[in-house]
């Protein structure tokens, strides 16, 4: 997708300083007792999924104003999700969404292959209907008070695990958007029932090797209550189902505010952290680019997850989940994954040992000097040294730009028009 003599002709232009801000932050690290070349080792093996929808421009429920050479097709959003990995590598896999990136398997793993990825959780959908789906979900999916309609949104899970299967993914994301817009509308317990029934018989499908995530998020479409709405309630659902049944947190769908890294904290303690849709807001749901706002709280998050390294069973899959409404997709996603480097490379250097003494000795002002001492630290040429030495590009968005990637598929991809709401 991207010519390598492109990344290497970039890369000539920035080598030398990169060698020189490596050394010059290898000697600082040495001085703390890091070695640098082991940080670079852990940032080099560690990767972030690409949702196959983040490739498509987004929008809100205002508009949508389409970009240039947009993907026509699952095919396209694959070769876009190769540029990113090619360019970051960071990205080798991408999470499919059922029904929207449907196409033969042996398809899908064939352009797969041909460019580096594979496929990470697979996601349903039940939250909006299908051209010629027999039931409707205007009033719910898997908690509907119709059996019919639960039956339906059941089935459509299952298909999903056998998609993956064939695909190689080994876990699958339920996200629904079932939940009322008017006190009284419906009744909460019997609505969460109906819900646990029906994510019972999706267990029931999952194979032995798989695991299901899944995501609670606070409001939206639902605006009074929602059935899967917080933290404790995706605990109550993976307790319910067993243990390959996990908690996954989208960092986009709690209230402003509201402590993420102790949520975090808490499911990593009970054994229920599945993994993570990466974004970033400032009021809800923003779905902007992941540490575009507050990046202090990203690793906040990441120091969490490096304290829980090594863990019996601790392997939360990491994923974006984001939209891009003024960007290119493909620059905002590879930003995004460097800043999920970046907050997991910075969390990589506290101190933990000098950490737990302060906390005993309840220092406090030196216990978060110490922590705070990882995340200042400018851990750029750690991941940009990983990327040049995995083949990838010193500089992304550069050289990105300067391959002309989105000019070109521009030319083949017609622009698509209308101007319809919502997030695709
Ligand atoms: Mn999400």
């Amino acid at each position: 997708m991207i010519d390598a003599n492109i990344i290497e002709a970039e890369n000539a232009i920035c080598i030398n300083a990169l060698q020189s801000d490596y050394d010059a932050l290898g000697e600082q690290l040495s001085r703390r007792g890091i070695d640098i070349s082991a940080i670079k080792a852990k940032v080099a093996g560690y990767g972030v999924a690409v949702p196959s929808w983040g490739v498509g421009t987004g929008g809100t429920r205002f508009a949508r104003f389409p970009g240039e050479g947009e993907p026509r097709h699952i095919f396209d959003k694959l070769e876009d999700c190769g540029v990113i990995q090619s360019l970051t590598r960071a990205t080798p896999a991408v999470s499919l969404h059922i029904p929207w990136d449907k196409a033969p398997a042996a398809d899908l793993l064939g352009k797969a292959t041909e460019l580096g990825l594979r496929f990470d959780a697979m996601n349903s959908n039940t939250f909006q209907d299908q051209p010629g789906q027999t039931h409707s979900y205007k009033f719910g999916s898997l908690s509907h008070a119709d059996r019919a309609t639960r039956q339906q949104a059941v089935d459509h899970n299952i298909e999903c695990i056998e998609i993956g299967r064939a695909l190689g993914s080994k876990a699958l994301t339920v996200w629904i958007g079932d939940g009322s817009n008017f006190p009284g509308q419906t009744d909460f317990t019997r609505q969460f029932e109906r819900y646990l029934d029906a994510m019972k018989a999706v267990y029931a499908a999952l194979p032995d090797d798989w695991r299901v995530f899944s995501e609670h998020k606070m409001f939206e479409p639902a605006f009074y209550s929602t059935v899967v709405q917080d933290w404790g309630t995706n605990y109550l659902i993976a307790k319910e189902l067993g243990d390959k049944a996990m908690c996954l947190v989208d960092l986009g769908h709690h209230a402003p505010n509201v402590n993420i890294e102790m949520i975090v904290a808490r499911l990593i303690q009970f054994g229920k952290l599945g993994g993570f849709h990466f974004n970033d807001s400032k009021y809800g749901d923003d779905d902007l680019d992941t540490g575009s706002i507050d990046p202090y709280r990203l690793f906040l998050v990441f120091n969490e997850l490096v304290g829980a390294e090594g863990k019996a069973g601790f392997a939360p899959a990491h994923m974006l989940d984001q939209s891009h409404n003024v960007t290119d997709p493909i620059e905002s996603l590879m930003v995004s994954a460097m800043e999920v480097q970046r907050a997991y490379a910075a969390a990589l250097l506290v101190d933990r040992g000098a950490l737990a003494g302060y906390q005993d000795a309840n220092d406090a002002l030196m216990a978060t000097t110490t922590l705070k001492h990882g995340f200042r630290t400018d851990v750029e040429p750690i991941l940009a040294m990983a990327r040049l030495e995995a083949g990838g590009a010193i500089d992304p968005v550069a050289t990105y730009r300067a391959s002309g990637y989105r000019a070109r598929v521009a030319a083949v991809r017609p622009k698509v028009t209308g101007g319809g709401g919502g997030i695709v």
